[in-house]
């Protein structure tokens, strides 16, 4: 199947919650992946709990670790789907490994940018991936989602086995993207063999990141796009959000790093010229 243009991605997204763009990983991504990112998962750490799954492999950090995640995390065709739901400057929030054992359990229900205290209904404050390294099937522990919770209120909350939990059924390479304030879950994993997933989710500018990417990922940074250096925290939002000491950030690790090349210096003379206030008095 060919995967939905942007246009229609968007449409399905905000109708659905999420969309799949299927089979969207080269045959020469998906080797180097499965070549460096599965020995990682296999011996990464066990969940700590339920909700990590205690029969889960949960690797976080992974641009640390990983450097083939990099263009998952970078995808043009995610890209373009996030660049029209979040503002610019959008950063990582999140970026793990998540490897299902035979036997593990279903997941809680949940929405991903829950901890952010904004009442629902209200637009996304981040928005998720999930790239299918190994097929997801019914059978193997595909992530499952309620189609249309991203639109639910505060009081509407799913039940513990919610039948409209529907697993996303898509084949190895392709990515399900979805809100921050869709319902979905972990499946179980009654199959014989794991089941891999990479997931880059990514937050508003103006949001506290989950994963804390400067330290995280710290001097290996530099041997990424300045795209990827961005969404980890080397990028201000304009006008200073995210400065370091005054200058812009990506000056730590790059210091020929112009941000007039970049437009930030831009929106940040602005706000100065306008005497140092968001909007016109
Ligand atoms: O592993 C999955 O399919 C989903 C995991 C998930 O939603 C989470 O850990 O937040």
């Amino acid at each position: 199947m060919t995967p939905p243009d942007t246009d229609e991605a968007l449409a399905t997204l905000d109708e659905q919650g999420f969309v799949v763009l299927e089979r969207v990983l080269t045959a020469a991504q998906l080797d180097a992946l499965r070549e460096e990112v599965l020995p990682i998962a296999e011996r990464g750490p066990l969940g700590r709990n339920p909700f990590e799954g205690e029969r889960t492999h949960r690797v976080y950090a992974l641009l640390a670790k990983a450097e083939s995640a990099a263009p998952l995390v970078e995808h043009p065709r995610v890209l373009d789907i996030v660049d029209r739901l979040l503002e610019p400057n959008y950063l990582l929030t999140a970026c793990q490994a998540i490897h299902l054992l035979p036997g593990e359990t279903p997941q809680a229900l949940h929405f991903d940018d829950g901890f952010y205290s904004i009442p629902r209904p209200r637009p996304s404050v981040s928005i998720s991936t999930i790239w299918a390294v190994d097929d997801f099937t019914a059978g193997n522990g595909a992530t499952e989602v309620i189609p249309g919770s991203h639109r639910w209120g505060e009081d509407e909350l799913p039940q513990p086995d919610d039948r409209r939990a529907q697993p996303v059924l898509m084949p190895a390479g392709s990515v399900v993207v979805f809100h921050g304030t869709l319902w979905h879950r972990g499946g179980a994993n009654r199959s014989g063999a794991p089941r891999c997933a990479l997931s880059p989710q990514y937050c508003q500018p103006w949001a506290r990141q989950q994963e804390n990417m400067i330290l995280a990922v710290g001097a290996r940074a530099s041997r990424y796009s300045e795209r990827i250096r961005a969404l980890l925290g080397y990028s201000i939002h304009p006008p200073f959000m995210g400065f370091v000491d005054g200058v812009h950030p990506a000056r730590w690790i790059d210091e020929q790093y112009d941000p007039a090349d970049a437009g930030a210096g831009v929106e940040s003379a602005r706000f100065w010229e306008r005497g140092g206030h968001l909007t016109r008095p």
